[in-house]
């Protein structure tokens, strides 16, 4: 506009004065703009928290500029775009991430301090956007940073929940839930859209109809609710591209129960309304074991039916017809959850665009693309067709009828074998009849994507096998990675700049397999020396951490060996939990002179237990239980204290995870589809003591058996040894620490009785005591290693060198190139 006209857009360019401008005295002056002005506190009086927020508008005014340029730019080139539908995405907190990858951390913590403030502590402020449960959707967050910074045309799509992931409270050791009110103070991240809504409906009947000649099937809704928009600006590092995550919020419809209006009960008719508002209220907490929940239903049909309103929307502004959907737009769904779009988009091209059957049929089976995160026959979503009939009637029977064309072609390929095609059949028939969601998944999508080699093995040989026997060439799989932007350079700045002292570039920020590089450098010693000092201050600050949180103050001359994430049977908490007894009972029965030899450990456990999880609920209790014996135990002092980290979530992660020297990915092999945790750890340094489960397989391939704790029976071991009764095979010393629990050593006697029972009297499913020796003798190697100092800060160095095949930036290439078929889409400026 320049140069132009000076009214309209020429006269608002020449007053928006070009883009904002980084230098410390602009930012000071945005930031007290924004403290009078949008805090609406005094520019001389506003304390940490206000000052946190006016920095994080000043943050969001930047992104909000680099949102524009990228959308415009996008809409502009019309690429192949990628739309990633999640109904969890575990964000953490957004300020540190954004000012680095809009590269203007320096200039802000120098802006503060000429103001009086000091960075890290405003960063300190900000709660975590916890719209997720664990694994699955802190992988959604790094994805869509690798996707930002690698300059993919790409949108996530999601749910605003109210309530994010409980909080975790403990109390007398016992968890208790509370709900995490994370809008409370508002969110700064956020641009609320109230003009991009869109209606969605529910329930209702459908009835056969003759328009224009031709039988349809006309659905005529009970109930709709309205989907308002809330953009989260996603910035990519090292680049102008800011993408978008759209979460859809439920609010009350015009038309919403407009019958109590017409009957004069105007208070009733304005309370019902709310109810609209239920569905994006709550994020359900148990993410492994579905019920049926017409809730939880509604929640997938309302953020689908939302993101595909606006999909097509975006789509038809540019294209006349739906001949190029395929080319222009790839829809992953990651996991079932989002899986109810393959029949809405059935439902629109059918009923709403009038394509015909062959034709929609033709463009759904070419959009899809749908990731599995799990191996767990009770992970997999199935719901009642009654459920289905009374929520969304018309997509049943949408689902009935691609379920009848897959069976057709099916008894062609396969003859009629029954079972085989009962297995297969979309529709579950039984006493409850149910929808397999799984299958839908598989039989509508192009490529079906597992998330490490092993959960690939398993899928083909396993979960998936009758679907992968008959189509083979679906089956693929993208190793998961986390983004090194968050895990290490915003949680680990310390770590961040030793590295690019060595390397010498900091390029390996965005162009991960630099950091390889380092395996040079493993040997040498002044980078060892700098390397276990930055160990030391990250220990520093856990120490001081769990000094606050537990009252416990522990040795940083002692191992911190860490276990952090959900708390499931399968992850064995349980393990470790009696690994410590025993290290406890050995340190007991030792004399003076062995105790000398003894290195010191702090165990850390943290996680939270799904809230209707009685047995994980108990491993958290005995934790307590065990540590409170332990760390009152004068005969033991530095050489073993046991801590729980409570609320463990995003940002207590960016503080656990630098501080760690062993971290612990103990899975029965089989069960871990692939693990992330791990990753992070391993970016940090940290030396791993995991089973062969998952990517760790993959891990060993690029670290080497030499440098890691390798235990435990093999996947293909497990089910034999399942057949077997394993308390057969359990060692004396799992007998021994067994016992010490039933027996009340600990206390809660009756309590623990049938966590016990759980793994011992021929249960023990997930095989504790047939993994037991060999997990003592891997921690016995990892006390060996560690008294060699030299050689486990080389061990370290090579575990970070090891992690860039474990980088986002790799999986998101991959899908990418192999699934997606997108292109990077960069934005010029
Ligand atoms: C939850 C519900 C249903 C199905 C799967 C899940 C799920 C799986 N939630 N988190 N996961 C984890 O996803 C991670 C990312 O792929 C994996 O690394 C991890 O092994 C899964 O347990």
């Amino acid at each position: 506009f320049v140069g132009k006209s000076k009214t309209g857009p020429g006269r608002m360019f020449e007053l928006m004065d070009g883009f904002l401008k980084n230098d410390p005295g602009s930012l000071q002056k945005d930031i007290l703009h924004h403290v009078e002005y949008t805090v609406a506190r005094s520019r001389f009086s506003f304390d940490d928290f206000e000052a946190y927020q006016a920095l994080a508008h000043s943050v969001r005014d930047r992104l909000i500029e680099r949102w524009h340029d990228t959308q415009q730019h996008f809409k502009k080139k019309d690429p192949k775009r990628l739309y990633f539908l999640s109904l969890e995405f575990l964000m953490g907190r957004s300020l540190s991430n954004s000012v680095i990858n809009l590269g203007i951390r320096d200039q802000c913590a120098e802006a503060l301090s000429q103001l009086g403030f000091e960075y890290e502590v405003l960063a300190e402020q900000e709660g975590d956007a916890a719209l997720g449960n664990g694994g699955l959707a802190r992988l959604s967050a790094c994805q869509m940073d690798s996707l930002a910074t690698l300059d993919y045309p790409a949108w996530g799509y999601g749910l605003r929940y109210q309530y994010g992931l409980f909080r975790q409270i403990i109390l007398d050791g016992f968890q208790y839930e509370q709900p995490d009110y994370w809008l409370n103070f508002g969110n700064p991240w956020e641009i609320e859209r109230v003009h991009v809504s869109y209606p969605v409906k529910f329930y209702g009947s459908v009835t056969e109809e003759v328009v224009n000649g031709k039988k349809c099937n006309v659905w005529t809704p009970g109930e709709t609710v309205e989907a308002v928009a809330y953009d989260n600006p996603i910035p990519g590092y090292g680049t102008r591209n800011t993408i978008n995550l759209r979460l859809w919020a439920a609010k009350p419809s015009d038309g919403y129960d407009i019958e109590s209006y017409n009957t004069g009960d105007y208070i009733n008719a304005i309370v019902n309304r709310q109810k609209a508002e239920i569905i994006s209220n709550v994020l359900y907490p148990d993410d492994r074991s579905y019920q049926g929940k017409e809730l939880r239903l509604k929640q997938q049909y309302f953020f689908v039916s939302a993101s595909l309103q606006d999909i097509i929307r975006r789509f038809k502004d540019v294209h006349g017809n739906f001949d190029d959907f395929p080319d222009k737009v790839a829809l992953q769904l990651n996991d079932t959850h989002p899986s109810i779009s393959i029949a809405e988009l059935m439902r629109v091209l059918l009923d709403e665009e009038h394509l015909g059957w062959k034709k929609s049929w033709n463009i759904v089976k070419q959009v899809f693309s749908f990731t599995t995160h799990t191996v767990l026959p009770q992970a997999l979503e199935k719901v009642p067709v009654d459920l289905f009939q009374n929520v969304l009637p018309r997509h049943l029977q949408i689902i009935y009828d691609i379920n009848f064309a897959f069976m057709e072609e099916l008894k062609k390929k396969i003859g009629q074998d029954y079972s085989r095609l009962s297995r297969m059949s979309i529709v579950e028939e039984g006493a409850v009849k149910n929808i397999r969601v799984a299958n839908l998944s598989i039989v509508c999508s192009h490529t079906v994507n597992g998330v490490s080699r092993a959960h690939y093995e398993l899928l083909k040989t396993r979960v998936f096998k009758d679907f992968y026997e008959l189509w083979p060439e679906k089956f693929q799989y993208k190793t998961n990675g986390v983004t090194q932007r968050r895990w290490i350079v915003v949680s680990n700045p310390s770590l961040c700049a030793l590295i690019s002292k060595w390397l010498g570039t900091e390029s390996w920020i965005r162009d991960i397999d630099l950091l390889a590089h380092l395996r040079e450098y493993a040997s040498n010693s002044d980078l060892q020396q700098e390397w276990m000092t930055v160990k030391k201050i990250n220990k520093m600050r856990l120490a001081e951490y769990i000094e606050t949180m537990s009252g416990v103050k522990v040795s940083l001359d002692a191992m911190f060996d860490v276990q952090v994430k959900r708390i499931h049977e399968y992850k064995r908490q349980l393990l470790n939990i009696l690994g410590v007894i025993h290290r406890y009972d050995c340190i007991k029965n030792m004399g003076k002179d062995e105790r000398k030899k003894v290195v010191p450990r702090v165990c850390i456990i943290g996680g939270k237990a799904p809230p209707g999880y009685e047995i994980a609920k108990k491993i958290i209790k005995l934790c307590h239980a065990v540590a409170e014996t332990i760390n009152n135990d004068d005969d033991v002092g530095d050489l073993l204290k046991l801590v729980f980290i409570p609320d463990y979530n995003v940002s207590v992660a960016e503080l656990v995870i630098p501080g760690s020297d062993l971290s612990q990915h103990i899975s029965t092999a089989g069960h871990e589809a692939s693990g992330t945790g791990s990753m992070k750890f391993l970016m940090n340094g940290c030396l791993l003591l995991a089973t062969a489960d998952g990517s760790t397989n993959e891990i060993i391939e690029e670290i080497g058996l030499e440098n890691m704790f390798i235990f435990g029976a093999k996947i293909n071991e497990v089910p034999a040894l399942r057949e077997k009764d394993s308390t057969i095979k359990a060692p004396l010393q799992f007998v021994r620490v067994v016992r010490m629990v039933r027996d009340g050593y600990f206390g809660f006697k009756d309590y623990f009785k049938s966590l016990c029972d759980s793994v011992e009297n021929g249960k023990d499913f997930y095989l504790l005591g047939s993994d037991f020796a060999s997990y003592l003798e891997a921690q016995a190697a990892a006390d060996r290693a560690y008294v060699d100092k030299t050689k486990w800060s080389e061990m370290s160095i090579l575990c970070t060198a090891a992690s860039a095949k474990f980088s986002s930036d790799r999986t998101i290439e991959d899908y990418a190139e192999e699934t997606w078929g997108v292109q990077p889409c960069k934005c010029p400026f």
